[in-house]
């Protein structure tokens, strides 16, 4: 026992991820199969999925052709497109076997959309781009983080080479004039740059990185405003009241400083939302040596990136990460032909976490009346099934979701109920959800009478 239980189960030479196999090396191996099982289900991509409905919605904001989606980007990548293209530093903590999954020591499964900024930029098939995708993580496990989660990264680009006269800021400001207005609340105290603390890159002029970082910002405050008109909508189409403050006051935003090794100056942005700051995404300036090393060295832009699950659990008022991977048509029902319309978006309504519960439940009836009783909706002094509905009811409050009546019996040669012993048999089903232990105590006095005992279920 001692001996099955305390070996290390024998490595696999090689895995198979979406069709393509990867050599493993046994000092970097720390893929579990239950990580390994989740990288086919790409929920991104999952019509009606909430992820998926969260990336339709955020795509609307930036459309083609000026930004070309790519969805559906293989998840495993080398060491230099996920960390090294992007500059990080080789001592990085991101890199850790304790914080990444690794196949060998330079392939791992993304752990960031970023993976993929060096690629892009060098497809330079459009000025922008989105790509959404699973990204993975060892990390923590509660509700609001997974894994496995979804990211959408976007990017914008200029070239001096195409605008007008050269003009990067003229262009910029240009564009930036043709997007919409929204009437949010920004608090953004910083300057757009800081020496020591956000500092402008080498290559860039104060008014190149100014007007790019005015583009950024607005860009992603519409997406903000798009999502949480949404949440608006969806509350009132429901019936569901906000929090005053959500519902009645323009939406309050703020830019924070960041960091990240791919961006500078970079930010991060947060939204007020139920009486707290709630961090949405990161984004910043791109690093001109990722346009450099892409061999697009004039160009010049912006690129951010912002976790999906934490949009949709606003969107739809989803309480824990872990549901979204739920295969329960209690969970995935909800959202049915949202996808097509976005006017069907409506707050998720929970359900409990552990299955749900059935309890056949068959019991006595006293008889009064004869043949023709059957079904309990006799007159006078007759069962009727609702005096069920009123104990469980009673009892156990919401937990119980449905109670439905089977079948009724009467004897087909008495006719009778009780008098001479014959059954007259009622058959409910009891779904029970939640944690509470139910009780049914069925007696509804001078009713069921004493043959119908008292039942307790956990
Ligand atoms: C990044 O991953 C950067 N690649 C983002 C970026 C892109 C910055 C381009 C600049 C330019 P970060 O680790 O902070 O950054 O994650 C970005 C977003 O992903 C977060 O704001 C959050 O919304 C989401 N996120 C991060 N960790 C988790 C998690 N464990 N579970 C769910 N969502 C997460
Ligand atoms: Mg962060």
């Amino acid at each position: 026992w001692r001996a099955q239980y305390s070996s290390k189960p024998e490595l696999p030479k090689t895995v198979t991820i979406n069709s393509k196999t990867y050599p493993v090396e046994p000092e970097w191996y720390n893929v579990s199969s239950t990580i390994l099982n989740l990288t086919s289900r790409k929920l991104h991509l999952q019509k009606d999925h909430p992820v998926s409905i969260t990336r339709q919605i955020i795509e609307s904001v930036f459309p083609s052709p000026t930004y070309l989606s790519y969805n559906n980007l293989d998840p495993v990548v080398s060491t230099h497109e996920n960390f090294d293209s992007l500059g990080f530093p080789p001592n990085h903590p991101g890199r850790a076997k304790t914080d990444t999954y690794y196949i060998n020591s330079k392939t791992l499964l993304r752990t960031h959309t970023s993976a993929h900024e060096a690629a892009l930029f060098a497809a330079a098939k459009s000025p922008g781009y989105l790509i959404s995708a699973d990204v993975y993580r060892r990390d923590e496990i509660d509700k609001s983080h997974y894994p496995v989660f979804h990211q959408m990264e976007g990017a914008r680009v200029w070239d001096r080479n195409l605008v007008p006269g050269g003009d990067i800021v003229k262009a910029v400001y240009k564009d930036l004039e043709s997007l919409p207005k929204h009437d949010m609340i920004i608090e953004d105290p910083n300057p757009p740059f800081h020496a020591e603390r956000n500092p402008l890159q080498s290559s860039h002029t104060a008014e190149e990185a100014k007007a790019v970082a005015a583009h950024l910002k607005r860009s992603l405050e519409l997406m903000v405003a798009e999502i949480f008109k949404r949440v608006k909508e969806s509350h009132a189409r429901a019936g569901v009241k906000m929090k005053q403050d959500d519902a009645e006051r323009p939406l309050k935003v703020r830019w924070v400083e960041a960091y990240f090794p791919f961006t500078s100056p970079s930010w991060e942005l947060e939204v007020w939302y139920q009486d707290e700051w709630l961090e949405i995404l990161g984004c910043g300036v791109t690093q001109q040596h990722i346009l450099d090393d892409a061999g697009v060295p004039s160009q010049i832009g912006w690129a951010f990136g912002v976790g999906l699950e934490r949009i949709a659990m606003l969107l739809f008022q989803i309480p824990d990460i872990r549901l979204f991977w739920s295969r329960d048509q209690r969970f995935l029902g909800q959202f049915a032909g949202v996808g097509d319309d976005l006017g069907k978006l409506r707050p998720f309504v929970g359900f409990s976490k552990h299955p749900a519960c059935y309890k056949d439940v068959s019991f006595w009836l006293p008889g009064h009346g004869g043949a023709g009783a059957a079904g309990g909706r006799g007159g006078e002094g007759e069962w009727h099934e609702n005096d069920l509905m009123e104990v469980v009811r009673d009892v156990a409050g919401d937990v119980v979701e449905d109670v439905v009546l089977m079948d009724s019996f009467v004897h087909p040669k008495t006719g009778r109920r009780i008098e001479d012993g014959d059954v007259l048999g009622v058959g409910a089903v009891v779904l029970i959800s939640g944690e509470t232990v139910c009780v049914v105590d069925a007696q509804p006095p001078g009713r069921l009478g004493p043959d119908c005992a008292s039942k307790t279920w956990g």
